[in-house]
Order: C-alpha cells, then sequence, then structure tokens
C-alpha cells in the first residue's frame, strides 16, 4: 500500500434557532469573515474547507439552512449520513438555550444514528463578545454533562473567538464518526453483536481535539 490515504470527507450540520449565528460562524471558520450573507453571493446549502487531522487530508463538509429551522422543517437530506451535529445557542437568549433539548431531539429523531449515545455532538455558546449574557457557563457545562459529556465552546463569530479550535474538536471527533460508519459498512454482514465490539474495542470517538492541526 501507498503512504497516501484516500480523501475524507465529512458532513457537519448545524442545528439552533434562528438568529443564533450558524451562517456566521460557519463563515467565520470557513472565510475568515463575519457576515451572515453567503447564500446570496455563492448560493450554497454548505461550504467545504480542507483541514489535516492525523495526516490526513480531510474535506469538511458543512451544512448551514437557509433560514427553514423557523419553521423545523429542514427535510431528511439535511440529516443524512451526518457525521457531526453542531448546536448552536446564543448567550444572550434564554429561550435559543431551552430549545436546544428540542434541536438535539429532532436531530437523533430525524438521523438516527446506529449509537445516539456515542454519537459526537457538540455545543457553542455564540456572541459572547455581547454584554447582555443571559445564560451562565456554568448552566451550559451542566446540560453538557447530563448529555454525555458533549463537548461545548463559547464563541464569538463576530470576533472570532474560539472558533477554530471549535471546528477542530469538531472536526476530529467527525472524523472518528466517519471511521464508525465505515467499519460498519465494511462489516455489515457480521451482525450486532460483533458491531458492538468495534465500537467499544477500536473507534471510540475523541472527546477532545487531539491529533487535529487544522
Ligand atoms: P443564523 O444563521 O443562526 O440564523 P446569523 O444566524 O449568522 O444569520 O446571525 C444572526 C445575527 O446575529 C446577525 O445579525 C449576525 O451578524 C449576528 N451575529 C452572529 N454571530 C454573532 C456574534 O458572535 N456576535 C454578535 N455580536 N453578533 C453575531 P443581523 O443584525 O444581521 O441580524
Ligand atoms: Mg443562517
Amino acid at each position: 500500500m501507498s503512504g497516501a490515504k484516500e480523501k475524507v470527507l465529512l458532513k457537519v450540520i448545524m442545528l439552533g434557532d434562528s438568529g443564533v449565528g450558524k451562517t456566521s460562524l460557519m463563515n467565520q471558520y470557513v472565510n475568515k469573515k463575519f457576515t451572515a450573507q453567503y447564500k446570496a453571493t455563492i448560493g450554497a446549502d454548505f461550504l467545504t474547507k480542507e483541514v489535516l487531522i492525523d495526516d490526513r487530508n480531510v474535506t469538511m463538509q458543512i451544512w448551514d439552512t437557509a433560514g427553514q429551522e423557523r419553521f423545523q422543517s429542514l427535510g431528511v437530506a439535511f440529516y443524512r449520513c451526518a457525521d457531526c451535529c453542531v448546536l448552536v445557542y446564543d448567550v444572550t437568549s434564554q429561550q435559543s438555550f431551552r430549545n436546544l433539548e428540542s434541536w438535539r431531539d429532532e436531530f437523533l429523531i430525524q438521523a438516527s444514528p446506529h449509537n445516539p449515545e456515542e454519537f459526537p455532538i457538540v455545543l457553542l455558546g455564540n456572541k459572547v463578545d455581547l454584554e447582555n449574557r443571559a445564560v451562565g457557563v456554568k448552566r451550559a457545562q451542566q446540560w453538557c454533562q447530563s448529555k454525555n459529556n458533549t463537548p461545548y465552546f463559547e464563541t464569538s463569530a463576530k470576533e472570532g473567538i474560539n472558533v477554530e479550535q471549535a471546528f477542530c474538536t469538531i472536526a476530529a471527533n467527525a472524523l472518528a464518526q466517519e471511521h464508525i460508519r465505515q467499519l460498519r459498512n465494511e462489516y455489515a454482514n457480521y451482525g450486532a453483536d460483533f458491531l458492538a465490539q468495534i465500537d467499544l474495542d477500536r473507534t471510540e470517538p475523541s472527546r477532545d481535539s487531539k491529533g487535529c492541526s487544522c
């Protein structure tokens, strides 16, 4: 075998109330710009970014909504084959924090991952540059603890705070998930017990950003 490994495509989806900054976060990460206007110019449902994780070339395909989240009708294609789900709330909005629960439930129902407890979900508390904070760090951390230790980052798409770090963890966890999916496909005929063992023995998704050089 040659040393060159095949390219990996990771699908990441952004979920959360309208106005929390999903589009701005994505644009800050991919284009290093603070604007929510990218759709008007390129008209895409997702943006892509090439990153290097553990010596592997990875293409992150980050899916954003076109505002349909107002009606909670994102369609199956949006959720299908996601490798990581990014939940976003606005730290100045109690309501956007309260709604995380239903966004998480919606994701688990629509995407129905094989192992919901292990599926990588990352929480971002956005707009930390603003003064009128309404949700405390502790409250958010407690929520994350109660959800299987969901990784949590406080970000500002506007100031570019923690955006790179958050997506680095998102990429690493998505890669671990993609690896599980590959194994499931390869060993699909071996039965459920065998697949469960693979998850435990070899492919536990990482909960931090180790190994990511993006
Ligand atoms: P959405 O995609 O989740 O619906 P957007 O959210 O990215 O469209 O952002 C909604 C509004 O919040 C936008 O303002 C955007 O500029 C602002 N915003 C996004 N992220 C941040 C942030 O980190 N800090 C601050 N202060 N504002 C942010 P408008 O005025 O265009 O509605
Ligand atoms: Mg948007």
